[in-house]
């Protein structure tokens, strides 16, 4: 009962934020002003209803495929747009976006997802949806389904003619970056403090691997001890999951320790009581930018979804490709003059 008065609340209010998102954005992204929720009905109008079959039926085989591919997405929008060049693989002629170094593993199921919502989507309408707009929209309803918030997204996405993993670096976030350095890289893409601290929301969700907070944990700063902003029962806890993780580098501690499977406030809960994961996390507590938003969202889920949503909408809009800058891509791993 609780879950679906939540889900009332926030259908409303994002429609109000997409249409200042829509209008604001476009004069930094003047393609995205071509985009729209309609541009499939006459050439594949069961084009959403079709990817949301397959993204659920995949989310339920297999529940790790939901934080995968929003940060798949994520990724993608932020080296060189939203324009899957993100999903291409790499040949003997080219080492692609997704093997770049601080690509850290990107969980194959959420490449899986978008292949296969494609190929789905191949047998009604070939040729049609760019893999661009199904990660667009996987994403969205992979949100939907761990209980975030709705929101429109605009299609019309080309998919990328490139895919490089020289272009990855200065990208991508990491978790060792000051708070400075963070804001900086969301700003490259216009994305303020506000969408850098709503955005990190999604870290309520998924997982990260024990080597991109060992530092944190084992001899902080040499000390020997853990990171004194972590609680203590949480980095002994942490230490112990850890302790092999040299030895096998798959394992992996829950983002959110508290929900960790449900899209809610809790990560902005957790950061203010020391149980923030990556160094990243807890440094939003830290400054005086990014702590009152903190503060804001762990008091009112409400506020953290619309905001999240907001920033969704300008995520998905990020260096979008139309007409001739890109293609629909047969097959999302590879490129068109490729695959003939
Ligand atoms: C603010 C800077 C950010 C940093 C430094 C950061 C860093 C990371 C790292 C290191 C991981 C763990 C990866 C692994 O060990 O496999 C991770 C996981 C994740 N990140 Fe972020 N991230 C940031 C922002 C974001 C944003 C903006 C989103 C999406 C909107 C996002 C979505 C996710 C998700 C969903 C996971 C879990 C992935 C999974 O379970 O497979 N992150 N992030
Ligand atoms: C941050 O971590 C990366 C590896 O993920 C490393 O190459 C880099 O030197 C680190 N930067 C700092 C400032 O510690
Ligand atoms: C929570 O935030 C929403 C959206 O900003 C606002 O409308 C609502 O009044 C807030 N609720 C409380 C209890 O402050
Ligand atoms: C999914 C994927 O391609 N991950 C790559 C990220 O980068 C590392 C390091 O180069 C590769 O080993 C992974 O295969």
């Amino acid at each position: 009962m609780r879950n679906k008065l939540a889900l009332v609340v926030t259908m409303t209010a994002p429609v109000a934020a997409s249409l200042a998102a829509a209008l604001l954005l476009s004069l930094v992204y003047p393609a995205a002003a071509k985009l729209s929720t309609e541009y499939y009905q006459k050439t594949c109008p069961n084009a959403e209803q079709i990817i949301s079959e397959v993204v659920t039926n995949k989310q339920i085989s297999n529940p790790t495929t939901a934080a995968g591919t929003l940060r798949l997405f994520f990724h993608d929008c932020f080296v060189g747009g939203c324009d899957a060049s993100m999903l291409i693989s790499s040949n003997a002629f080219n080492r692609a976006e997704r093997d770049a170094d601080d690509n850290v593993s990107l969980p194959g199921d959420a490449f899986d997802t978008i292949i296969r919502a494609k190929t789905a989507l191949e047998l009604q309408c070939p040729g049609v949806v760019s893999c661009a707009d199904v990660l667009a929209l996987a994403t969205r309803d992979l949100v939907l389904m761990l209980g975030g918030p709705f929101y429109a997204v605009h299609l019309g996405r080309k998919d990328a003619l490139g895919s490089s993993a020289t272009t990855v670096p200065g990208n991508l976030p990491r978790p060792n970056m000051t708070i400075d350095e963070l804001i900086d890289v969301f700003a490259k893409k216009q994305m303020t403090v506000q969408d850098l601290v709503a955005l990190s929301g999604a870290h309520t969700v998924g997982f990260s691997h024990c080597s991109e907070f060992a530092s944190r944990i084992f001899s902080y700063k040499g000390s020997g001890g853990h990171d004194p902003t972590m609680s203590a029962q949480y980095a002994e806890a942490l230490q112990k999951a850890c302790a092999n993780y040299q030895k096998d580098p798959t394992i992996a501690a829950f983002n959110d320790v508290m929900t960790p499977g449900k899209f809610d406030n809790m990560y902005y809960q957790n950061v203010l009581r020391g149980l923030g994961l990556l160094a990243s996390d807890s440094s939003l507590a830290a400054d005086k930018r990014t702590r009152p938003l903190v503060e804001r969202y762990a008091a009112n889920q409400t506020a953290f979804f619309d905001d999240f949503t907001h920033a969704m909408e300008k995520l998905s809009i990020v260096g979008v490709k139309i007409g001739r800058k890109g293609e629909v891509r047969r097959r999302c791993d590879e490129f068109n003059n490729l695959s003939t």
